[in-house]
């Protein structure tokens, strides 16, 4: 499919406001890819069709992740996961997406996960750092994204973390992984 009708068909998906965010990812996910090293196309390709799903019902997205098979395991888990994994697949299926790597992207792009690509680090930090993003301390995360991917998504999830402490409630056990890894990459 080409670019103009994922667009047009992305922005059907969902209201004006979360369409103004995924201009924002897909330009910083752009400026990233330029600044590490990755491939831009693919970087906007995953940052289109990222949220997707969002605004989907959560019976709708539920019964997706159901259909993709991979990672159902999230069911079990808060609904705000679900759009990721169901996201993948509907750019798979829908979207004729075959670049694995692109869609791991978009079905990580919430959790992270352990062994992330650059591609992926990417597009969960632009969803992180994107212009219209505000909320306490994400400066100091886009001031990170200027010198280190992995410095930065961890800053990015550690606040996740904490506002789902605060919230009292459950953390995705892959989240934690993810942040443990990233420390780990920086050792
Ligand atoms: O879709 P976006 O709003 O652009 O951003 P996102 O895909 O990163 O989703 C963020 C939401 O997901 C936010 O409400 C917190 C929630 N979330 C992220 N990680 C976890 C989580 N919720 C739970 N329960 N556990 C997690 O590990
Ligand atoms: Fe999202
Ligand atoms: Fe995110
Ligand atoms: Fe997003």
């Amino acid at each position: 499919m080409d670019r103009e009708q994922m667009i047009r068909i992305v922005r059907e998906n969902m209201p004006e406001r979360r369409w103004k965010h995924t201009l924002g990812v897909m330009e910083t996910s752009v400026i990233l890819a330029r600044l590490y090293g990755e491939d831009e196309n693919r970087a906007e390709t995953a940052a289109i069709l990222h949220d997707v799903c969002k605004f989907w019902p959560v019976e709708k997205q539920a019964e997706t992740v159901r259909e993709s098979g991979t990672d159902t395991d999230v069911l079990d888990f808060d609904k705000e996961l679900w759009h990721a994994h169901a996201g993948a697949w509907i750019a798979a299926k829908q979207f004729g997406v075959e670049d694995e790597e692109v869609l791991n992207a978009i079905r990580y792009h919430t959790s992270g996960r352990e062994d992330m690509s650059k591609l992926e680090k990417i597009v969960c930090l632009a969803d992180y750092i994107e212009p219209s993003r505000d909320f306490p301390g994400v400066d100091a995360i886009r001031k990170l994204a200027e010198t280190s991917l992995e410095q930065a998504l961890i800053a990015g999830f550690d606040s996740t973390i904490s506002f789902l402490l605060a919230k009292g409630k459950r953390i995705y056990p892959l989240t934690v992984l993810t942040r443990n890894r990233l420390i780990r990459e920086l050792e």
